[in-house]
């Protein structure tokens, strides 16, 4: 459930990159940080732990007030990867409202995608979000390394899983933006249900979508 004041109608959105070590969390933030316009978004800030640093940054951090009153918010957080940081990844997933999981297309980095898929179920359910409602994007990573898995193969493994998936190459840009709308269309339908933000404040899915990407 986000994060919204009643009396202050204020609604702030939490969308968190979550993923194992390495598999370009950081760099998807900074790329989207680098092509959003400069009054749709905040600094780039750091929270150093001691072998890994968490990004954040407020996406549209004045808001955007919808035709009934509402002032919208976002804020974007990457989360540090490795095993020993699970109390920081924990609290970086609470309350958050969409997810993308960024894997790494390289086929020995199979079981760490897997090991760190598994700990965002485990943590989601740990910090009280319902893992099957929560808007979640899977994204497959580094796709101009060579010799990773096809898409084809890709495909084939996540063919039963009910997320979206997405290609990119975060390190030139590619496919970043993609992600982050198709994470943005789900994160509207699933507060449409809790707030009618086209009915009671009408606000559209694609004028959401553009108002928090550009
Ligand atoms: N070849 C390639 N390298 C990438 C890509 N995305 C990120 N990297 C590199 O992978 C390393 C880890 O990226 P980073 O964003 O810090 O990963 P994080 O630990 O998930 O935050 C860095 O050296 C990045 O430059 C990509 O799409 N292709
Ligand atoms: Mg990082």
């Amino acid at each position: 459930m986000a994060d919204y004041n009643a009396s202050l109608k204020r609604l702030t959105i939490k969308l968190v990159y979550y993923g194992p070590a390495q598999s370009g969390k950081t760099t998807n933030l900074m790329r989207l940080h680098d092509h959003l316009q400069p009054e749709l978004k905040g600094e780039m800030m750091t929270l150093e732990t001691q072998q890994d640093r968490t990004l954040f940054f407020d996406l549209l951090p004045l808001g955007f007030t919808t035709p009934s009153g509402l002032l919208i918010k976002f804020k974007l957080f990457t989360v540090p990867g490795q095993v020993q940081h699970d109390s920081t990844r924990k609290a970086v997933l609470s309350r958050a409202d969409g997810v993308v999981f960024v894997a790494d297309s390289q086929r020995e980095q199979t079981i760490n995608n897997g090991e760190s898929f598994d700990n965002l179920a485990a943590n989601a359910a740990r910090v009280g979000i319902d893992f099957t409602a929560l808007p979640l994007v899977v994204q497959f990573n580094k796709r101009d390394l060579p010799g990773v898995l096809t898409e084809e193969e890709i495909r084939a493994r996540w063919q039963n899983a009910p997320w979206p998936l997405r290609f990119s190459t975060a390190l030139t840009g590619e496919g970043v933006l993609d992600t982050f709308r198709c994470l943005l269309g789900l994160v509207y339908d699933s507060l449409e249900g809790d707030y009618a933000l086209s009915s009671a404040h009408g606000l559209g899915r694609e004028r959401f979508i553009f108002l928090a990407s550009g």
